[in-house]
């Protein structure tokens, strides 16, 4: 799905700002059918944004069930001729829009846009009544999984709560921006790019989808392509809906030093061009050899961290000043790259990845598919069962891969696909759950795959390691386990380590390790909680890297402190980050970033 654009051919408008909202606490929207009737006596809310944390309410802030948004909106008269779509970036986790009261889309899933065309249901010239009712219930048939269930207040009334397995609180609301925007009637639904190179020859192939015209009007169009360098001269062009083209003297999307080439796409007929859309794509090869995760032919060692789309009082609503404050951290403390821990990430995230030359591995928001929640301790109960993650689950596992690879495939910056965080793979039943997971990622894309393991998941006992080319290890020896004798727990982690590549000879990233730091808190001898812990936790991890050729990179947990549901072991949220929530360094920033600083993208051990 292409991102909303303002071209030659193309209307756009952001409805972000101030709508109306009501959270459903009677559960009567339906039945007063507010879609159609609107909202009485609302509250204002803005998008994007999660609504928790906006007022000063605990109803609010841990409400399960229904929330409604409204906006009125004119549509300008010039757009009768066109096709109108809106689209919302993403909510969580459950939608459904209307326009005048007829419902034009339902979706599922709370990190991926979804859209429609709206042109029946409207009015030109005129104001138009828009409802957004948003869901943020789970299932064992959603992704992430959980459970919604009532219980009593002390009047009696019921009320939802929500139960989950995975390690964030479960923000909810419009999180992206919502767009009306126009395409012609005969318009390029689709561009997939795919890039290489041979010597210092680029070679670009591309493919571009026209939403289903006739014969005649498709007889009536031709595609054209060109492609212009940072300068903006042209280097390239092509004709046709599907081909290739070679850019001479290329310039390569290397890690951290980006080049971005321009390629618009063109629908023309006779001359004249019905639709334009263009791209920012990068040049650029990624390969598994020998055990080695090769970026433009040479290995690449990751740097960085999981993070999470997290912060004060928006939530997980998307916030360009945060965002260019994260990669301008990233870029301080000299990381390469992050994992889109633990769904995929705004679109405008990756396309900033892009430009600022940071590496993603994009996951899907396949978290918590576990019989306990975060931290899980012991023995985990099963949960590749009929009545839990089960076949529906896997046929929304693998839409929901479909449509994150739909949209982020012409990310330069996205090397790897992430396709599920700490599940219960030691099952027998997940075996063949992930064996058709990964088979149809990789008839949708050629990237390498990644499947991420807790540490419940002894060494050799992975039923699914063996569908995917790098295998991620989550490991907290000397916090979750050995807790607080890092080096006991270095011991345990350097002997996992060796056992886990013996039982899979493949690849390791450690996609996870660290502990929680309270800010401020100092400690010689250095105790769990104190930044000197932190600091020590991460050398001791690090002596044991430097020792494994086979450890292809290092994601410390987390970025920046986030926001959990209410636990004991979860003090005002997750408190690991490497920056406070407000992306300010604690120790330990400053000893990555020496560390970061003098190991190359390479680091040849
Ligand atoms: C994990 C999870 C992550 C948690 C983290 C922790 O293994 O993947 O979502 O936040 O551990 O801090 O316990």
């Amino acid at each position: 799905m292409l991102y909303p654009q303002l071209t030659s051919s193309r209307n756009l408008i952001s409805l972000s700002g101030i709508w109306n909202f009501k959270a459903d606490y009677k559960e009567e929207g339906y039945v007063n059918q507010w879609y159609l009737k609107g909202l009485k006596e609302y509250d204002l809310m803005p998008v994007p944004a999660s609504y928790n944390d906006i007022a000063v309410d605990a109803a609010l802030r841990d409400f399960v069930g229904d929330v409604w948004y409204e906006r009125k909106v004119v549509i300008p008269k010039q757009w009768e001729t066109e096709n109108v779509m809106i689209r919302v970036g993403s909510a969580s986790h459950h939608s459904k829009i209307w326009v005048n009261g007829v419902l034009v889309k339902e979706y599922t899933g709370g990190f991926l846009p979804f859209e429609s065309t709206i042109n029946e249901a409207i009015q030109f010239g005129e104001e138009n009544h828009i409802v957004i009712g948003v869901n943020n219930e789970l299932t064992w048939q959603t992704l992430p999984p959980g459970e919604a269930y009532y219980v009593e207040d002390a009047d009696g009334n019921r009320k939802k709560k929500l139960k989950q397995q995975h390690d964030f609180f479960n923000y909810s609301g419009i999180h992206r921006p919502v767009y009306l925007y126009t395409t012609p009637r005969t318009y390029m639904e689709d561009i997939t790019v795919q890039t290489d190179y041979e010597g210092d020859q680029g070679i670009i192939s591309y493919q571009v989808v026209m939403n289903q015209p006739d014969e005649e009007s498709r007889e009536a169009v031709t595609v054209k392509i060109e492609v212009y360098d940072e300068e903006n001269q042209l280097v390239g062009a092509a004709a046709g809906e599907k081909g290739s083209l070679q850019i001479d003297r290329v310039t390569l999307w290397q890690p951290q030093n980006a080049y971005l080439y321009k390629f618009v796409a063109k629908l023309v007929s006779k001359e004249h061009t019905l639709d334009e859309y263009s791209l920012n794509i990068g040049i650029r090869k990624v390969q598994i050899e020998n055990g080695q995760f090769l970026i433009n032919g040479e290995p690449f060692y990751f740097k960085g961290f999981g993070k999470h789309e997290d912060m004060d009082v928006k939530g997980k609503g998307l916030d360009d000043a945060m965002n260019i404050r994260d990669f301008n951290l990233l870029k301080w403390i000299h990381a390469n790259s992050f994992r889109t821990s633990h769904y995929p990430y705004a679109e405008e995230v990756l396309d900033l990845a892009d430009r600022y030359g940071i590496v993603v591995i994009d996951e899907v928001p396949a978290v918590g598919m576990l019989g306990q929640a975060v931290p899980a301790i012991g023995e985990l109960d099963g949960v590749f069962t009929d009545e839990k993650i089960n076949d529906e689950t896997l046929k929304e596992h693998i839409r929901l891969t479909r449509e994150m690879i739909a949209r982020d495939k012409n990310h330069p910056s996205v090397v790897m696909w992430s396709l599920a965080n700490e599940a219960s793979v030691m099952e027998p039943r997940a075996e063949a759950y992930f064996k058709e997971l990964a088979e149809a990622a990789r008839k949708m894309d050629d990237r390498p795959l990644l499947n991420v393991n807790l540490m419940l998941i002894e060494p050799g006992k992975c039923k699914v390691s063996k569908y995917f080319d790098v295998i991620g290890l989550n490991l907290y020896f000397g916090w979750y386990s050995e807790r607080g004798d890092i080096d006991a727990g270095k011991r345990r982690l350097k002997q996992w380590l060796q056992e886990c590549h013996e039982a899979e000879k493949k690849p390791i990233l450690l996609s996870e390790y660290g502990v929680d730091t309270i800010a401020g808190l100092h400690k010689e001898p250095a105790i769990m909680f104190s930044e000197e812990f932190q600091v020590q936790f991460l050398k001791a991890y690090h002596e044991v890297f430097d020792q494994l050729p086979f450890v292809i990179g290092e994601h410390v947990w987390n970025f920046a402190d986030f926001m959990t549901g209410q636990d004991l072991v979860r003090i005002d949220g997750n408190k690991k980050g490497v920056f406070t929530r407000q992306r300010q360094p604690k120790m330990a920033a400053h000893y990555l970033r020496e560390r970061w600083g003098s190991i190359t993208n390479t680091h040849s051990k």
